[in-house]
């Protein structure tokens, strides 16, 4: 039977409700990409992952197929596999034999998917202690206590799809941090990270012609219309992504197209023509770049693997 976990999430939402409003009322106005994520913007990252010019979920998953033994080898045995943002837990399940996971640690956002998880995974690893945590982690990682109960069993830290990339490289060196100090003396942290590339080529990756990246945007003024009971129209908000090269980030904004007047609860924002709202950073990293910010974050030791046009990096780093 799956364990089930929830650390800080019922806590949590207050303030990240508060967090979503304020970031709305500011100039320029911002919306954290956390809150893409439901149902409907879950499915349509999922057809994001498969649209020809969204190349880092392939290119990952290529790197992985190709250098699977290889990124084993750098690896501990009979670890707990501690999945960050872990989703349906698929991209997780090829590796479980090779490192003789003894145990699955989940850690999600949604509860949802948490479920869904756990119970593929449970079906398909017998052997496997499956457990669920659903935490926001934008916050400091709090899984001491639960790695804690298998003190024995060395930690794998898997957090795939270049996601760090949606962090600022602040949050990002502070999630690196935090990730270290759960290590251990053994534990490794393996990790997907987006290469700096093309211009052309990322902006199609964020902007494709099949308008899907447009609706996933989009979204997201839906689920604050919920949230904060909010009237934006969504028709009336264009998606734009450029390449900001100085800051190497993919910038995702939603510009108000004419004046607009939207109530936000009981508060008011007035949007001018042309009038943007950040809603994702996609940071983009060398590999020097993020060896370097591996070594800020505490990590001793790094190795990497790229794809042949060098797009897609994937990491081990430990102690
Ligand atoms: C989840 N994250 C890594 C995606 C990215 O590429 O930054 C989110 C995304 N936004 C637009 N397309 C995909």
């Amino acid at each position: 039977m799956p364990a089930w976990i929830s650390v800080g999430l019922v806590e949590d939402s207050d303030q990240r409700l508060l967090d979503l409003r304020n970031g709305l009322l500011q100039r320029p106005a911002h919306i954290s990409p956390k809150f893409f994520y439901d149902a409907q913007g879950c499915a349509l990252y999922s057809a994001i992952c498969e649209l020809a010019e969204y190349y880092p979920t392939r290119t990952e998953a290529a790197i992985f197929e190709r250098h699977r033994d290889a990124i084993a080898r750098r690896l501990p045995r009979g670890v707990q596999w501690v999945d960050l943002g872990c989703g349906d837990g698929a991209k997780s399940w090829p590796w479980l034999k090779p490192v003789e996971a003894r145990r699955w640690v989940g850690v999600d956002i949604s509860p949802e998917w948490l479920s869904m998880s756990l119970q593929a995974g449970g079906q398909q690893f017998v052997e496997v202690e499956f457990v669920g945590v659903a935490t926001d982690f934008t916050r400091p990682l709090q899984l001491h206590h639960v790695l804690g109960q298998r003190p024995h069993w060395p930690r794998v830290f898997f957090y795939p799809g270049s996601s760090i990339g949606n962090f600022p490289p602040e949050q990002a060196l502070a999630l690196l941090g935090s990730v270290r100090e759960h290590l251990g003396p053994e534990g490794r942290l393996l990790i997907g990270i987006d290469g700096v590339k093309d211009k052309a080529v990322l902006e199609a990756a964020y902007d494709d012609a099949l308008g899907v990246t447009a609706a996933f945007n989009r979204n997201v003024l839906r689920v604050v219309n919920r949230e904060l009971d909010a009237d934006f129209d969504a028709r009336r908000f264009a998606h734009r992504a450029v390449f900001n090269s100085r800051d190497s980030r993919i910038e995702m904004h939603l510009v108000a197209q004419g004046v607009q007047q939207v109530h936000l609860g009981t508060d008011q924002r007035v949007f001018d023509d042309g009038e943007a709202i950040v809603t994702e950073y996609s940071y983009k990293y060398t590999p020097e770049s993020f060896a370097a910010l591996l070594r800020e974050a505490g990590f001793g030791s790094s190795w990497h693997w790229s794809d042949e046009r060098g797009w897609f990096h994937v990491f081990v780093a430990g102690a």
